[in-house]
């Protein structure tokens, strides 16, 4: 997607908006997120740091100015975390909110849209696929210090910024209500998908049941953690977690399970030769070990039993949400070409296949790391 000179003179006028430094020089789209659009904002003046401006997708976050209250709470959190205890194994670099003139966190413009800026995180990178044990361990070691940071904030004071946005059970209805409005439609093209998830949604519910009767604990979770919004340094070290829009009360699983389906998988998310999507168990210990390094002292039994399953679950969910979205023509998440929610949703029931396979070695494996010391040094 390149930006035209009219867009791009609306885009500087919005810049100006922010409390920046520096000038601009230019503004490109930037990234492989599926919700918003994203341009990265290049400095003229090197001094300064460049910039990252976000248009919010406000079809999808209802509330933006909830959502960016949580994000400013959740940084500050963790900013006044780093600053008393500088040096700790435990800080964390977190994204940096740029406030515009008026000391708003965003801007609205005349046709509706909501705008922000982050400052822009030189010099690091983010992997749609994960290529070494090191990295399966420095993200998630990266995502469970974002838990592990958050797991004194109390959740009653963060929106939900999608309700029931991992509620399998109500993906599943939703599901059902699409094939009965579009029979006739793509429905009928993937009735073997459909039957695939109604065999295995016993199980795939068993997580968010035990969390609607209070046995597993609601805490502050990311939500989106995919690995790719997690940046890495030049030597593959964790340093910040990103998009932060989903951050809200959760359970642990929701952030360990989406944490296995895309840093433990050989494919990408839309693989349409099925034979290549593979579960990497030894990128799964990596990424066990990393996260249980960082709250282990944090969580309970319950918790841990269920780590294995949550990879599962989250591939599942994955595609659930991608047929539902197929079926109902492509309301929801940018493609690419006409079959693209198709392709992803098949390619995430073969992962949660996979992953469901091997379960009883995934617990044996979550056990063993919940009680053991280091597995890396820092
Ligand atoms: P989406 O919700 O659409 O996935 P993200 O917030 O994840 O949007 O941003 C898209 C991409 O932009 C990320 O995958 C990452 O590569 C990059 N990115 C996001 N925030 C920053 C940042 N502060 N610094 C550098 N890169 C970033
Ligand atoms: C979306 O924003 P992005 O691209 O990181 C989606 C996630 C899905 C993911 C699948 C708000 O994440 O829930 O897991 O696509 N985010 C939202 O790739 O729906
Ligand atoms: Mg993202």
């Amino acid at each position: 997607m390149e930006i035209n000179k009219s867009e791009n003179m609306g885009i500087k006028s919005i810049i100006e908006k922010f409390e920046i430094e520096g000038q601009v020089l230019s503004a490109k789209p930037f990234g492989s997120g599926h919700i918003n659009d994203t341009f990265h904002i290049e400095n003229a003046d090197s001094k300064y740091p460049d910039y990252l401006l976000q248009r919010v997708n406000h079809e999808v976050f209802k509330d933006v100015p909830g959502m960016m209250d949580n994000i400013w709470q959740v940084t500050e959190h963790i900013n006044k975390k780093n600053i008393v205890s500088v040096n700790s194994l435990y800080n964390q670099e977190t994204l940096e909110l740029v406030k515009t003139h008026d000391g708003k966190l965003f801007t609205k413009t005349a046709d509706g849209n909501y705008w922000r800026i982050f400052v822009f995180k030189k010099g690091l990178k983010s992997y749609d696929l994960v290529e070494t044990l090191e990295q399966a361990y420095e993200g998630a070691r990266a995502f469970g210090l974002f838990f592990n940071l958050l797991s004194d904030f109390p959740t009653d004071r963060l929106i939900d910024t999608i309700p029931n946005f991992h509620n399998i059970i109500l993906r599943l209805q939703t599901l059902r209500q699409v094939v009965e409005k579009f029979p006739e439609g793509r429905a009928k093209q993937v009735e073997k998908d459909i039957k695939f998830v109604f065999e295995v949604s016993d199980q795939m519910c068993q997580i968010e049941h035990l969390k609607l009767k209070g046995e597993i604990p609601i805490r502050v979770t990311h939500n989106d953690t995919k690995f790719n919004n997690v940046l890495l340094s030049e030597q593959d070290k964790g340093i910040c977690v990103i998009d932060l829009d989903t951050v809200m009360p959760g359970v642990v699983h929701y952030d360990f399970g989406d944490g296995i389906r895309t840093g433990t998988t050989t494919a990408a998310e839309d693989e349409t030769d099925l034979s290549l999507v593979q579960f990497d168990i030894k990128k799964y210990e990596a990424f066990t070990a990393g996260y249980l390094d960082v709250t282990r002292e944090i969580l309970s039994p319950i918790e841990v039993e269920f780590i294995g399953l949550s990879g599962a679950l989250f591939a599942y969910i994955m595609g659930v949400r991608f047929l539902t979205d197929y079926i109902s023509n492509d309301v929801y998440y940018k493609i690419s070409y006409p079959e693209h929610n198709l392709h992803r949703a098949q390619c995430q029931f073969q992962l949660t296949r996979r992953i469901l396979e091997r379960l009883p070695d995934l617990n044996k494996i979550a056990l063993r790391e919940s009680q053991a010391r280091t597995y890396l040094k820092k």
